[in-house]
């Protein structure tokens, strides 16, 4: 059994114009397909076939095996950063809400931070909204593939990839607007609420298909 590339969860038009049709189909037809190939052909024939992605991302890293950890958590990262965003945002629950405020003083100041966090991340990598079990909020970001998979620590809700190949097209060299189309209008608060509940009542939340 090998890994499929997920579907879109929405129409390749459909966050336009925060971002196109063609960054999408490239993005993920493209880029997002290749990590699924690479993926599966690192696997084929060892004990990881047949594991869940979550366990293969796991199983790379303790092995040190950079380029399988590289490829199966780009796979993930870009599964979740699909669903992360909607061309219906919808709202943050009362309960993630209230785990903002406290956090940052407001969605407004959040959405700052988190754009801020998304600027001055040097190079390639990922910003992510991210819930510990005691139910408080944090922005990371992680470097190049690195995955922050459901874990003891915490879960997380929202991720955005900042790899030039998520805006260049669109945008050029411009990251911050790319940023502040993403977070000002497609950031899927349903999957970060019910991601903050899972996180909250000691669960795993989303799993890769
Ligand atoms: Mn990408």
């Amino acid at each position: 059994m090998s890994f499929s590339l997920p579907d879109l969860p929405y129409d390749k038009s459909a966050l336009d114009p925060h971002i196109s049709a063609e960054t999408l189909t490239f993005h993920h037809d493209k880029h997002h397909a290749t990590y699924v190939t690479k993926t599966n052909d690192a696997i084929k024939g060892t004990d990881l076939e047949g594991k869940s992605l979550e366990e293969v991302i796991k199983a790379a890293e303790q092995k040190g095996d950079k380029g399988l950890y590289n490829n199966s958590a780009q796979t993930w990262n870009h599964t979740f950063y699909w669903n992360s965003m909607s061309p219906n945002p919808g709202a943050p629950s009362d309960a993630l809400k209230g785990a903002i405020d406290a956090a940052f003083g407001g969605m407004d100041a959040f959405l700052d931070k988190f754009k801020a966090a998304g600027a001055g991340h040097f190079a390639s990598g990922w910003v992510w909204l991210f819930a510990k079990r005691d139910g408080s909020v944090e922005i990371r970001d992680t470097h190049d593939a690195a995955c922050l998979l459901p874990s003891d620590e915490g879960v997380p809700l929202l991720l955005v990839d900042v790899w030039e190949h998520a805006y260049y097209v669109d945008r050029r060299n411009d990251r911050p607007a790319y940023l502040a189309a993403v977070t000002g209008n497609l950031l899927n608060w349903d999957l970060a609420s019910s991601q903050y509940d899972a996180a909250k009542a000691g669960q795993t939340g989303w799993t890769h298909p």
